[in-house]
């Protein structure tokens, strides 16, 4: 790509982030962008002047080498020195001095985006810094999105229906043939640190289901006591049952006939058979895979089974090909506000037929969240090197919620395995003899 198409595009991805950003922050009044939702996440307006302060340290500072916009709030949207929980009590910046400060470090990242070569040292080498602030700023979109599903009162946010089943004749299960891969990248100009670097993986045969687990099929496992039957789960995964009281995913609830409902961004729904499950923890994902004689995929068999072509042997950047995510690939970029139905996108699926493996829902994968062999940080350690080896779980995929620059084949998300306020789901994989 030349130099000027690169500008373009970065400029491009740079603008849309911001345009959700500021969708995200301007369809709630004042007491709502500093209220806190839930003690999991932050107040909508700290994540605000929080991206624009990445921004300024990584775009205006150390690329632009230009003079701090304010040094001083530094310490205050830094993740790692106040918890979430924590954020509220903070003198965070009210919300017309956080607009008023992401608009200022946007001028000046402009100015600086304007005159990079965009070559040369790694940090602007094809875009690096660029790219990974627009994937920053698009993670907190999404981020900001499960705070909104968490928040109470009149629904603020619409979205388009999602597309119907096209291909209703989706299989159970794709075998995987065994045989090494690439996995991970050294060449992708978005690649984060921890995707890093390409390296070969044998994987043994093993069946993937060809789509994520739907909503009719949870409910199966419920029916059958899924959450009454301490062998199905692991044993720490039932101590957080118990304690947790779950009895089916979050923001689901039970009328007095029996049904079920979901309530998503304060619309309250039934739940619908053919989508995805969403908001479900790893120990209710890998409970259902017991429950079902499956278990959950590594992540190595995720990503061969998402990037794989067999008839070439090489590995892609999405399971369609290399050509960037449209709207008939992948439900991504909160277009939609909810997993598409099984079969919605059959231009999506990969050369062995496994279906929405990339949007709809992120999902959990058995692995822990590991660097790849000859990992090294970059740019910072606190993005990935800080995490690695911790109580984290690796999602893959992206969901409707996921911008497509933030998510592809390589991406991978990580959570503890508690979590279900993010678009989680799951589809089961098994072993296959040879
Ligand atoms: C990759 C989604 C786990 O939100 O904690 C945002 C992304 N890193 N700011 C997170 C991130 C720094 C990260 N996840
Ligand atoms: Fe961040």
């Amino acid at each position: 790509m030349s130099t000027d198409a690169l500008r373009d595009d970065l400029a491009t991805v740079l603008a849309r982030a911001r345009e959700r950003s500021l969708a995200l922050t301007e369809c709630v009044d004042e007491g709502e962008l500093i209220a806190q939702h839930s003690p999991l996440m932050s107040p909508l307006v700290w994540d605000l002047a929080h991206i624009g302060n990445q921004e300024e340290l990584w775009l205006v500072r150390d690329v632009g080498g230009r003079e701090p916009v304010r040094r001083d709030i530094d310490e205050l949207y830094d993740a790692f020195k106040h918890a979430r929980a924590d954020r509220p009590a903070l003198p965070l910046l009210d919300p017309a001095q956080a607009r008023g400060y992401v608009a200022q470090v946007r001028e000046k990242a402009w100015d600086v985006l304007d005159r990079s070569p965009l070559r040369g040292r790694p940090l602007e080498h094809d875009g690096f810094a660029f790219a990974m602030i627009a994937q920053h700023e698009q993670q907190h979109d999404e981020t900001m999105l499960a705070t909104h599903q968490l928040r109470s009162g009149a629904p603020v946010l619409a979205a388009e229906p999602v597309p119907p089943a096209i291909d209703t004749a989706v299989p159970d299960e794709v075998v995987v043939p065994a045989g090494a891969f690439t996995m991970g990248t050294s060449t992708d100009p978005w690649a984060l640190d921890n995707e890093r670097p390409a390296h070969r993986v044998e994987v043994p045969t093993f069946a993937l289901d060809a789509a994520p687990v739907t909503n009719g099929q949870y409910l199966q496992f419920i029916g059958d006591g899924g959450y009454r039957r301490p062998e199905l789960w692991s044993e720490r995964g039932w101590r957080h049952r118990q304690s947790a009281a779950l009895v089916a995913p979050q923001f689901w609830e039970r009328d007095t006939s029996g049904d079920w409902w979901r309530r998503a961004f304060g619309v309250r729904a039934p739940v619908a058979p053919d989508r995805p499950v969403v908001h479900v923890s790893y120990f209710e994902a890998d409970a259902y895979a017991r429950w079902a004689g499956k278990r959950l995929p590594t992540e190595a068999e995720w990503e061969k089974a998402a990037r794989w072509d067999p008839r070439t042997g090489t590995s892609h950047r999405f399971p369609w090909g290399d050509e960037e995510p449209t709207d008939e690939h992948a439900n991504l970029g909160q277009r939609h506000l909810e997993p598409a139905p099984v079969g919605a996108y059959p231009a999506g699926r990969s050369p062995l037929g496994v279906h929405q493996l990339i949007g709809d829902v992120w999902e959990w994968t058995s692995s822990d969240f590991l660097p790849y062999p000859g990992f090294s940080a970059f740019p910072y350690r606190e993005y990935s090197e800080v995490f690695l080896g911790g109580d984290y779980k690796v999602l893959r995929g992206g969901s409707f919620g996921t911008d497509p620059v933030a998510c592809r084949g390589t991406f991978r998300n990580w959570d503890h395995p508690v979590r279900r306020q993010i678009f989680a789901g799951f589809r089961c994989a098994r072993d296959v003899s040879e």
